[in-house]
This record gives C-alpha cells, sequence and structure tokens, in this order.
C-alpha cells in the first residue's frame, strides 16, 4: 500500500486555495468521494448532484453534454454547492494551444473558469497549455489538474508520459494541484515522512464495485484497490452511482453513500 498524511494535514499545508478547499472538505465532511454526472437534462443533472450532495467532496461535470443549458443552470449549480458543501471540477480536458485554451476557459457558453474550482488538461502541447489556463484560473485561486493516466483499455498515456505529466506539474506547483491517474506515481511528495512540501492529489476514474467496465474501454476497479493499493486521494465513480435509472433518487443517495464508505474505510486504513 502507499502512505500518505491525512487530508487534513494536507489542507494545512496546501497554496493553491481550491486544493486547500477540496482537502478540507474531505476531512469535514468524511469523504473522498467525487461524483461524475455524465447527464444531458439539466433536470436529471439538478436532481442527481442533490441527491449525492451529502456524500461528496466534488462534482464531476461535462457542462457541454447537457443539451438545455442556459446560463441560469450556473446559478442552480452554486445553489447546490452552497446547499451541500461541495466544489466543482469541469472534466474539460483542455488539450490545445495556450491562447486557445485561455479563451475556452474563461470564455464562449459555459465561461468555465467563473464557476468551476477545478478543470484539467492533456499534457499533448507542452507546459504552455499551464501557462494559457494559468493566466485565467490562478487569479481567480482556481486548480489544475493534469492527465497523466487514463482509465482506457490501450491509453497511450503511460511510462514517459506519464513522467513528463509529473515534471510539468512540479515546474508549475502554484496552480497545478494534482493528476487524474490511476496510481500514486513513484517519488510524488504527500508521505508521512516526507521533508519536501510537494504535494499532488490524486484522482481517479474508471471505478465500480459491481462491473468490470463497459462496451466501450472503460475499466473499473474498485475503491479500495484505487485509494488503499494503489494511493489515490478522490475515487471519481459516474455510472456505478446513477447508471441503471437516473431518475431513481433513492437508489442513487444509497449508492453514493455506500461508494463514500468503501471509499474513506479505505482511506482510514492506509493512514495506519
Ligand atoms: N474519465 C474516465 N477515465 C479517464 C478520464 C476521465 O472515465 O481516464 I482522464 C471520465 C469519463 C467519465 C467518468 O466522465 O470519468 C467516468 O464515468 P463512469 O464511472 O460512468 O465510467
Amino acid at each position: 500500500g502507499v502512505q500518505t498524511r491525512s487530508y487534513g494535514q494536507r489542507a494545512r499545508n496546501a497554496k493553491n486555495p481550491a486544493a486547500k478547499t477540496l482537502l478540507d472538505t474531505m476531512e469535514r465532511k468524511k469523504t473522498n468521494l467525487a461524483v461524475s454526472v455524465d447527464v444531458t437534462k439539466s433536470e436529471d443533472l439538478l436532481a442527481i448532484i442533490d441527491a449525492v450532495g451529502p456524500y461528496v467532496c466534488l462534482i464531476k461535470t461535462h457542462i457541454d453534454i447537457v443539451e438545455d443549458f442556459d446560463s441560469t443552470l450556473i446559478a442552480k449549480l452554486q445553489n447546490l454547492e452552497r446547499k451541500h458543501d461541495f466544489i466543482y471540477f469541469e472534466d474539460r480536458k483542455f488539450a490545445d494551444i495556450g491562447n486557445t485554451v485561455a479563451l475556452q476557459y474563461s470564455s464562449g457558453v459555459y465561461k468555465i473558469a467563473s464557476w468551476s474550482h477545478i478543470t484539467n488538461a492533456h499534457v499533448v502541447p507542452g507546459p504552455s497549455i499551464i501557462k494559457g489556463l494559468a493566466s485565467i484560473g490562478l487569479p481567480l485561486g482556481r486548480g489544475l489538474l493534469l492527465l497523466a493516466e487514463m482509465s482506457t483499455a490501450g491509453s497511450l498515456a503511460t511510462g514517459s508520459y506519464t513522467e513528463a505529466a509529473v515534471e510539468l506539474a512540479r515546474q508549475n506547483q502554484d496552480f497545478v494541484i494534482g493528476f487524474i491517474a490511476q496510481r500514486r506515481m513513484e517519488g510524488l511528495g504527500a508521505g508521512p515522512e516526507e521533508a519536501s512540501d510537494e504535494d499532488f492529489l490524486i484522482l481517479t476514474p474508471g471505478i465500480g464495485l459491481e462491473s468490470q467496465g463497459d462496451s466501450m474501454g472503460q475499466q473499473y476497479r474498485t475503491p479500495r484497490t484505487a485509494v488503499l493499493e494503489s494511493g489515490s486521494d478522490i475515487i471519481i465513480v459516474g455510472r456505478g452511482i446513477y447508471g441503471s435509472d437516473p431518475k431513481a433518487i433513492d437508489a442513487i443517495s444509497g449508492k453514493a453513500r455506500r461508494y463514500m464508505e468503501e471509499g474513506w474505510k479505505a482511506y482510514v486504513e492506509r493512514l495506519v
């Protein structure tokens, strides 16, 4: 297993405001669960977030799949954020040159930087993508995750590509707060004996208790495998929670609670 300091200790050392808020929220609510809500109707999006809100530290969105999006949706999302005490992660996976991603992040229909505390980026373009996003996000206190690995079968983000993502993060520790990855990569800080104050969050999608994967290359591992064996800090769960019926709100709450309990139990075990 991989050991780390507690979320609360790490919150106290965090310099980026989004990372600090996230870690504080995890410690306060005792949850390392993020729910990924990939639904196309704003009514379903809001109902699912309201149902899982008590059990999560983070809600992951794909705002561009909402068919009936209008700007009032953002205010409704923010009301749920206040009601349930979590923050947002728009899973935008930016991948263009610095100037373009700065515009995509700040402008257009979605104005992601104005409401999403955290977003993410591919490292294919190199350091310029971080520079572009930081020009918008840093003044707003936002945080960035780099895609170091993916959960899909045959992912090309492995080996030296993953190592390059870690290197880019180290060079931009004010804005880059962590990674989307399947494990805590070798040599990253946050260990109990760690002298340096380097600390990156590991957020892991591809988590499911009942299914091994889907027909389009997704691969699932359990919360326990991710958190205890692989050193992940936050489990990201989508269809494992809302999958069978996005209208079955009681079942969705129940499943969120179960994933929260599994994720937290694995975290507590890793601390000792
Ligand atoms: N997602 C992955 N794997 C990855 C990355 C992102 O599944 O490597 I990077 C996203 C895609 C989807 C969510 O929005 O996380 C997982 O949803 P399910 O739990 O429904 O498979």
